[in-house]
């Protein structure tokens, strides 16, 4: 691991993340590791479109950005993401610690049992204060555009940065472990935007994809998605994972029953075996993307196991996803 201690990177870092949203950018000049501790990723839980909704008019889906991190350490972070269709447009980014003095008193519990209010929108970096209120780690929430005062809300989502204050009173308690709200980093989300999916979205496949750190063609880098700690002032980089929506087919469902079940990994592997023993695919083009559940354009005997995992984690209860 680069150990970063200059003051010169100690100084430009406090005055990036101090002055504004688009120099971020410019954070990516001193010092990149990739790492594994931290995943950011993009979660929704509805992920098919239907064509039938669409021809009444524009779908819209909510998609929640979470952060799984193991370091507990960070400082900040900055997350950009994008569609690389015409058809779908990110949009209406919240800011999770807005709120009005009109904004409802809610209450909520954790998975741990404790209970407690907010105006806000509960997210991972804040915490339950000693009056059972909903408090944030002292810091910031920057997103890009600018959200609109009255709202919180950003109506076009590319990206947001989160600063925990570095200048608290307190920040061995806030920083070098930080607490997230829940019993683990994931328990909450960082915040939420939408997806929305034109009227003529034809059906397949969509992905809003997290930007990675990017370097431009003048040799100037610029941020995408990205974490600072407290110690070594380095810039890391998360792992990622994105989502992917599906338009016109359930994944996993092939028969178009409504169900994903052993009769739909069945069809899978008979597919499978058609078209390795040389014959063409028994398989309509709907019918291939519904049985494509990992996304690698075959259909082999590893969808079929991920139809019949995902059908036995359905019958016990859970909430599986192939996403
Ligand atoms: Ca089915
Ligand atoms: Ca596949």
């Amino acid at each position: 691991m680069k150990k970063l201690f200059s003051l010169a990177s100690v100084l430009l870092v406090f005055s990036i993340f101090s002055s504004s949203v688009s120099a971020n950018a410019a954070s990516c000049m001193f010092g990149h590791e990739y790492i594994d501790d931290v995943c950011v990723y993009l979660k929704a839980d509805k992920t098919s479109v239907s064509l039938v909704d669409l021809q009444k008019g524009s779908v819209t889906l909510p998609v929640k950005i979470y952060i799984s991190d193991n370091t507990k350490n960070i400082q900040s972070i900055s997350a950009a993401w994008k569609s690389s269709s015409e058809y779908v447009k990110t949009k209406n980014l919240k800011n999770p610690m807005f709120f009005t003095d009109s904004s409802p008193i809610n209450t909520y519990s954790t998975s741990d049992g404790k209970s407690f209010s907010t105006q806000m929108t509960p997210f991972c970096f804040s915490y339950i204060d000693d009056k059972n209120n909903l408090a944030t780690l002292p810091g910031s929430v920057f997103t890009v555009p600018e959200a609109d005062a009255a709202t919180g809300i950003s109506a076009d989502a590319s990206s947001f940065i989160f600063r925990i204050d570095p200048t608290t009173s307190n920040p061995d308690k806030q920083i070098k472990n930080n607490v997230y709200l829940g019993s683990k980093s994931d328990e909450y989300m960082i915040t939420e935007f939408e997806v929305e999916f034109a009227q003529n979205t034809p059906a397949g496949n969509y992905t809003v994809n997290l930007i990675d750190y990017t370097q431009s063609a003048d040799g100037k880098t610029h941020a995408g998605t990205t974490y600072c700690n407290r110690f070594d002032k380095g810039v890391f980089h998360p792992s990622l994972k994105s989502v992917t929506f599906n338009v016109g087919f359930n994944l996993g469902d092939i028969d178009n029953s409504g169900t994903i079940d052993a009769g739909d990994a069945s069809i899978a592997l008979s597919a499978y075996s058609t078209i390795s023993n040389g014959g063409s695919s028994p398989l309509s083009d709907i019918q291939t993307l519904a049985a494509d559940t990992n996304y690698d354009n075959i259909i082999n005997a590893i969808d079929a196991s991920k139809i019949l995992t995902y059908y036995s984690q359905i019958s016990v209860g859970q909430t599986p996803s192939f996403n």
